[in-house]
């Protein structure tokens, strides 16, 4: 900067910029009709305000950097490499355009000739706002020549626009301090609430590039914060953005993308599908995050729901009989990113966090119709993995009525016509003192139906191969027929339907073999307890059957050895001669040995299972559930000790 240039580029004040301070000052009096509240959102809001010109500028095409750099004493720094304010004489104003934009009300983003201001602020009152509210603000502006500088206190000009210094390059620098005797609250500014802001606005306006940075040196920040951001990729990235931050797996190989406009109106919506089971649908008016969504939004989810619903009939993905798919159907697992804009937005309620410009609602539909549909006719496995999940939700929505119906009938009188077919179920109705065991494969549920004691014990046989619960969901649970059984018998409902007061036995007893199998259908039952049940557990009404290893017999004497080394200690009491038999499984007990080592309560060894053993269970379940059944199997073998709590 050379001092000796410092040249006043400014007239005298005239009447006009009297009228301008009169304006500010309604700002300074009412400050909340202008940036909504004076907390914390007012605060942030002055930054977006500022922020909000550059971003003009970026889709100008004139610039592609902003940063916004965090100072103390919540002073912060806004600068672009856009062509800068012009600083000529503002014809009707008599004063430097640039002075006009920071002291004339309602001036922002009208200057300039284009006159079309796309994105904005909730408010969208521009700069001479937040001059208003600042104790200070200086804008310095470079335009290939000349860096002009001029200061403004409380929205009033403190200086003569002047050159103070030469450059060759272009943009605008405004630094601000927020007034604190507005900003009553707090004027400490959240680094996370600008950065998610800033990044929302990189995401909607691809390729542009935000800098944020925390230098504030006080010690009650925690500062050194930088981030960098600019999204190619636009709202696509947008998309892929929430989807890493769901922790979901994504169905489709890549992000829908949909665009179009009609004269000023501009649309653009992106989306896929993801293992989740909500949506996600998030919108944008003019950059603005309608948080209660609107006309954009409404007409995005039914025309997505038409369309998917066309094709499926089209392309005989439905079956004639089939009902149309639902809304919550399509929506499952939907993450979406709608962004819109148009130059005469209207926002309805108080928030103007939703959009109320029906002719956007039409433009939506109109290209969701033509271009989405067209991506499905051209994308058929995209396709296909839509409409599969949106049936197996369908299907989900139907199983989970049926399977609440079902539950609902069977409490009451006929309960035990509507128990499952499989089911042996004891005499007594006392759900304080009957068990149910669940016990692996039909052979050794048999022996466990004769041995039992029919007043306080059920048996239920399950066999074969358990569904991988991991990937299943309520209405996999609810239709499979490995699980159905056990879900009816408790009587309790699962998740959000799950009711403790239905529990039909007080104990209910996994019994499975000392084998791989036997611990793979522990650990799913004990993951599906856990993840649909868990008060079953918390309550300690879940037990694990400790069936013996071994019979070591002598004569008439007999013991039952449940590890190698009780087998090795019960033949050196026998002495020579003693027999070993090995049970290789439930299915070799005759009833009478299943009563004596498994079932009967005076003889019988049971852990309970404790949470900390079903949420071991659960982790174990997510690495079994991987492809590859060998290391499966190995870590079955290797970690198939779940229960702790030695009980009964
Ligand atoms: C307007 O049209 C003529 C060339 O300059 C255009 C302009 O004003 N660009 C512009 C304004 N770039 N950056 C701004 C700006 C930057 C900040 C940080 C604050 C404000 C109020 C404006």
């Amino acid at each position: 900067m050379s001092e000796e240039k410092i040249t006043p580029v400014t007239e005298k004040y005239d009447e006009n910029s009297i009228q301008v301070l009169e304006g500010l000052e309604a700002v300074r009096k009412r400050p909340g009709m202008y940036i909504g509240s004076t907390g914390e959102r007012g605060l942030h809001h002055l930054v977006y305000e500022i922020v909000d010109n550059s971003i003009d500028e970026a889709l100008a095409g004139y610039c592609d950097k902003i940063t916004v750099e965090l100072l103390d004493d919540g002073v912060v720094r806004v600068s672009d490499n856009g062509r800068g304010i012009p600083v000529g004489i503002h014809p009707k104003m008599g004063i430097p355009t640039v002075s006009v934009v920071f002291t004339v009300l309602h001036a922002g983003g009208k200057f300039g000739g284009s006159g079309y201001k796309v994105s904005g602020g909730l408010h969208g009152v521009g700069a001479s706002v937040v001059n208003a509210l600042s104790s200070w603000l200086e804008v310095e502006v470079m335009d290939g020549k000349h860096i002009y500088h001029q200061r403004y206190e409380l929205g009033a000009v403190k200086e003569d626009l002047k050159i103070v210094g030469d450059t060759d390059k272009t943009g605008t620098i405004v630094t601000f301090k927020p007034d604190p005797t507005i900003f009553t609250d707090t004027t400490k500014y959240d680094y996370s609430t600008l950065l998610t802001r800033l990044r929302e606005q990189a995401f909607l306006n691809a390729g542009i590039r935000i800098v944020l940075k925390d230098l504030r040196e006080d010690e009650t920040i925690v500062n050194g914060g930088e981030d960098d951001l600019c999204y190619e990729g636009g709202i696509k990235s947008y998309v892929e953005y929430i989807l890493e931050g769901s922790k979901k797996e994504k169905l489709n190989n890549e992000v829908i993308y949909v665009s179009g406009s009609d004269g000023d109106s501009v649309a653009e919506m992106a989306f896929l599908w993801c293992t989740g089971y909500d949506s996600k649908i998030v919108s944008f008016a003019n950059t603005v995050h309608t948080v209660d969504g609107g006309t954009h939004e409404s007409g995005f989810k039914s025309s997505l729901l038409r369309v998917v619903n066309k094709y499926a009939r089209a392309f005989k993905k439905l079956k004639e009989a089939d009902n149309n798919l639902k809304g919550e159907d399509v929506n499952e697992g939907l993450i979406a990113v709608i962004s819109v804009k148009l130059t005469d937005a209207q926002f309805e309620s108080q928030t103007k966090a939703k959009l109320g410009n029906t002719s956007i609602s039409s433009l939506v539909s109109s290209l969701m119709g033509d271009k989405f549909y067209q991506y499905l006719e051209e994308h058929p496995d995209e396709a296909n993995i839509i409409i599969n999940k949106s049936i197996a939700s369908s299907n989900a929505r139907e199983a989970a009525q049926k399977a609440r119906d079902l539950q609902r009938n069977k409490s009451g009188v006929g309960t035990k016509s509507r128990m499952p077919e499989k089911l042996t179920d004891c005499i007594s109705n006392d759900p304080t003192k009957t068990e149910i065991f669940i016990v692996e494969g039909d052979s050794a549920g048999g022996s466990a139906v004769e041995g039992r004691n029919s007043t306080y014990q059920a048996i239920l046989p399950l066999w074969g191969k358990m569904l991988n619960v991991e990937k299943a969901r309520e209405d996999k649970v609810y239709g499979n027929d490995k699980l159905t059984p056990v879900i009816v018998a408790l009587g309790t409902g699962i998740a959000e339907h799950f009711d403790i007061e239905k529990l039909r036995y007080d104990k209910i007893v996994i019994m499975a073999d000392a084998d791989v199998d036997g611990s793979h259908i522990r650990t799913l039952l004990l993951t599906f307890f856990f993840r649909y049940m868990p008060k079953l557990i918390e309550t300690g009404h879940i037990y694990l059957a400790q069936p013996p290893l071994y019979r070591i017999s002598k004569g008439k004497q007999h013991y039952d050895a449940f590890t190698d080394e009780e087998k090795a200690e019960y033949i050196e009491k026998l002495g020579g001669g003693a027999d070993v038999q090995r049970y290789k499984g439930l299915g070799e007990m005759n009833p009478e040995q299943l009563w004596e080592t498994t079932l009967d309560p005076e003889t019988r060894t049971m852990l309970r299972v404790t949470m900390a053993d079903a949420a071991l269970a659960d982790e174990t379940f997510t690495i079994l559930m991987g492809e590859e059944v060998e290391p499966r199997r190995k870590f079955i073998e290797e970690n198939a000790i779940y229960a702790t709590d030695l009980d009964i």
